[in-house]
């Protein structure tokens, strides 16, 4: 899009917020071609004008002098920054030519693509099986791959297809899921409707978050002991029979097991292992009852924590079956799609005739050895494992798309060795990231503002569609990756596949047989595809797809596949002494590892700190602001503590995302500790997750 004479000096378009991945809907006010101010959609309920912090500094993500310009290629040793800038098309041409030749030597399973699931992901997945290789993953399991698998052990859903009336819940139960910090915009304003409507918010967290603050009800559980907690809590529910009978018996398969199962798990067994008193858990139990199917025991979002992660994942949705709020209001409900009012979906460019592609993944996902984490997505943090042991077969070729494998995947000095063993790595990114800086070639990617994405499929209770549209032409030699993966797939053969000169033409092929057209769009943002909310009927109604058509409490997925449905409590790994827990999350004002370079975000929060303990850090001669040395069997760092009575002493925390290595990000190059750099590379297998929260740690005072 340029700006030509007959444009307007002055317009709104509605488009789709990518400072995260939440994709808020908003509104960007452009003025002779510069974006003047963004704000929320205001046509959109829940959202009506409001957007979060990092959502507001997407201006300085537009006028960033430092973010990626054009395309680089390396000319010294991976990582020494001897970058020069390259046309696209040497740079198209150099990457193509190099995916050739591992092609030709290893096959094209050696080439992997990896991705944060995005809306131009059916375009990736185009692009990797054209080019004859399984090998596609996302960041699915990174963030909740075992959420998803325990939505699949009781329902036959992913939790992608799941979601929460949080509107009109009466009790909200929060096992560390940070809401009013790890902000998704429509759900921070829907639980403080619900709040003000007398909901009652409970927290559960080793660490007062804000969340924690703003709770009705706060718990400093002991880390790693929810799964204990909630047996106890089952136990009592099942033991007062205060759950809901009809529904149970109704669609409910294995409460006899259950029931069984969770005897020996009494309030005052609980009250030993998490902290929490046994006369607490009794009158919570009884009163979330008293509410009940009004209820939402969150399932997690980044559910990824400990090594038997799917069964606490399993154990929160059990609350959920057992209350009967499966399909209710202020409940779970499963999301509605066109097909639920006879409509189309808009089409996928991976719903063509493309060639089979019939060889194991490289992370081995639908095998023996993880039978279950869901192949659509894959299992990303089997990565390293994958290259240094060449298992299942040599890997050569990585293109990082939109994710960053050093950050975002446990124990970075572990991937970096593997990674060196490749004979070509690509970054589609926006920012030197680390893994672009450690890359041979970056082909630089359009920021949202500038480019118009595939259509949003937003399923719900009113199944709609939003569009990412462009607004403002690129301020840099940048492309859409919808383009550059077309541009890539023309230079290697197979162009075939993708139909299109232009994202705007990719958006109408797609919309082919929808009823909408891309105009459509230009209202007010989105189309719906009816107006009511869609309840299937909780007596009859329920399409669950399991194989007994049942919610399988004894759960086939899990049993065919060698693995117990509710195997007896084990404790998770306890620390030695003077070593602490190591957990991890997010702040209201980064988004990962992509925001802390943001000129504005960068002032408010410029690098992490280590939470610690205040008794802990007396005794370890640490005080508050004084710099520590924290280390673990895998990386160390040098960090500033936060000594505070506001966390567990078995714990300490830190923020994730920063520690950046990229030397040209100036802004947060080398500021705090990555968390990546200490976590461990251990994985809950049944589920898919890495155990983020597996890793125990020694601080000393520095
Ligand atoms: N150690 C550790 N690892 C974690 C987590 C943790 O807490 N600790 N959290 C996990 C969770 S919940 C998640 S969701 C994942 C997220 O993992 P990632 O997806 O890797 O993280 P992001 O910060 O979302 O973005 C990754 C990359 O996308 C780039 N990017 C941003 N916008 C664009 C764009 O428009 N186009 C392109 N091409 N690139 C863009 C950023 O510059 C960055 O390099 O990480 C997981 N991994
Ligand atoms: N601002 C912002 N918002 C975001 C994102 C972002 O990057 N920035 N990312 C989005 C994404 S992709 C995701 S996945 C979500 C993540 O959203 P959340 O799931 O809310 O995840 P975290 O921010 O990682 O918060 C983890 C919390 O778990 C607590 N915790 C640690 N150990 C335990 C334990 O043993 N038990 C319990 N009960 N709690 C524990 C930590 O103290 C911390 O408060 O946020 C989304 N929203
Ligand atoms: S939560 Fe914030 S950063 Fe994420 S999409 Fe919404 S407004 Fe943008
Ligand atoms: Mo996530």
């Amino acid at each position: 899009m340029r700006l030509e004479k007959g444009m307007p000096m002055k317009k709104d378009i509605y488009s789709l917020c990518f400072m995260c991945s939440v994709r808020c809907p908003i509104k960007v006010s452009v003025e002779n071609g510069q974006v003047k101010w963004i704000e929320g959609n205001p046509h959109v309920p829940g959202i009506e004008g409001s957007l979060c912090p990092r959502g507001a500094a997407g201006l300085a993500l537009l006028n960033d002098s430092e973010r990626l310009q054009t395309p680089m290629i390396q000319t010294g040793p991976r990582g020494s920054g001897a970058w020069r800038k390259a046309s696209w098309d040497e740079a198209l041409d150099l990457v193509a030519e190099r995916l050739k030749r591992v092609v030709e030597t290893h096959g094209p399973h050696s080439v992997v693509m990896g991705e944060r699931t995005n809306l131009g992901t059916h375009v990736s997945k185009t692009f990797m099986k054209a080019l004859g290789s399984p090998n596609h993953f996302t960041h699915d399991a990174l963030c909740k791959g075992s959420v998803n698998t325990a939505c699949r052990s009781l329902f036959g859903y992913t939790d992608a297809q799941l979601g929460m009336d949080y509107k009109n819940a009466r009790q909200i139960v929060l096992y560390g899921r940070n809401i009013f910090e790890s902000i998704e915009v429509k759900v921070v304003q829907a639980v403080l409707d619900a709040m003000s409507k007398g909901a009652k918010l409970t927290s559960i967290d080793p660490r007062v978050s804000v969340t924690s603050t703003k709770a009705d009800r706060y718990w400093m559980i002991r880390p790693g002991t929810d799964l204990a907690l909630n047996y106890a809590l089952m136990h009592v529910i099942l033991k007062e029979n205060l759950y809901d009978a009809k529904f149970v018996d109704r669609w409910v398969l294995g409460l006899p097991e259950l029931r069984d199962f969770v005897r020996p798990y009494t309030p005052e067994w609980a009250e030993k292992e998490t902290g929490i008193p046994a006369d607490e858990i009794v009158s919570f139990a009884r009163e979330v009852s008293k509410d009940k199917p009004h209820v939402i025991f969150h399932m997690g979002y980044r559910g990824a924590h400990h090594v038997n992660e799917i069964y606490l994942r399993r154990s929160i949705l059990m609350l959920n079956v057992l209350l009967g709020s499966i399909e209710s209001e202020g409940g779970y409900f499963f999301k509605k799609g066109p097909g639920e009012v006879g409509r189309k979906p808009a089409r996928k460019l991976n719903e063509q005739d493309l060639p089979k592609v019939d060889v194991v993944r490289f992370d081995k996902v639908g095998t023996a050895d993880l039978p279950l984490p869901d192949a659509s997505h894959g299992v990303p943090q089997m990565l390293p494992f994958a290259i240094l042991n060449e298992d299942p077969y040599p890997i050569k070729a990585l293109i990082a798309n939109r994710i960053d494998p050093l950050m975002s995947m446990p124990d970075s000095n572990f991937t970096k060795e593997a990674l060196k063993k490749l004979d070509l790595i690509v970054s589609i990114d926006i920012n030197y990231s680390d893994i672009a800086w450690y890359s041979d070639v970056i082909l630089p990617e359009s920021i949202y503002l500038e480019r118009t994405d595939c259509p949003q499929q937003a399923n719900g209770l009113k199944p709609q569609m939003f569009l990412r549209k462009q607004a403002v032409p690129p301020r840099y030699d940048t492309r859409p990756a919808g383009l550059i993966l077309k541009q890539l797939a023309e230079r290697l053969g197979f162009g075939q596949y993708f139909p299109y000169e232009s994202m705007e033409d990719l958006v109408r092929w797609q919309l082919e047989g929808t009823g909408f057209t891309l105009e459509d769009f230009d209202k007010k943002g989105f189309v719906s595809y009816t107006d009511k909310p869609l309840f299937w009927d909780r007596n009859e109604g329920l399409k669950l797809k399991t194989p007994s058509k049942k919610i399988e409490l004894v759960s086939s997925l899990l049993e065919d596949a060698g693995y117990r449905s509710f195997p007896a409590y084990e404790a998770t790994a306890s620390r030695e002494e003077g070593q602490f827990r190591l957990t991890v999350g997010r702040c209201a004002l980064h988004t990962h590892v992509s925001t802390q370079n943001n000129p504005y975000l960068r002032e408010l929060v410029p690098e992490n700190v280590l939470w610690i303990n205040s008794r802990s850090a007396a005794s370890l001669g640490v005080r508050d602001g004084g710099y520590v040395e924290i280390a673990s069997k895998c990386g160390s760092g040098t960090i500033k503590a936060y000594v505070t009575d506001l966390i567990h002493p078995e714990s300490v925390f830190m923020l994730h995302g920063f520690g950046h290595e990229a030397e040209w990000a100036t802004r947060c190059f080398s500021k705090g500790v990555s968390d990546s750099v200490l976590q461990e590379n251990i994985s809950d297998k049944v589920g898919g997750s890495p155990a983020l929260h597996d890793t125990f740690v020694s601080v000393k005072a520095a």
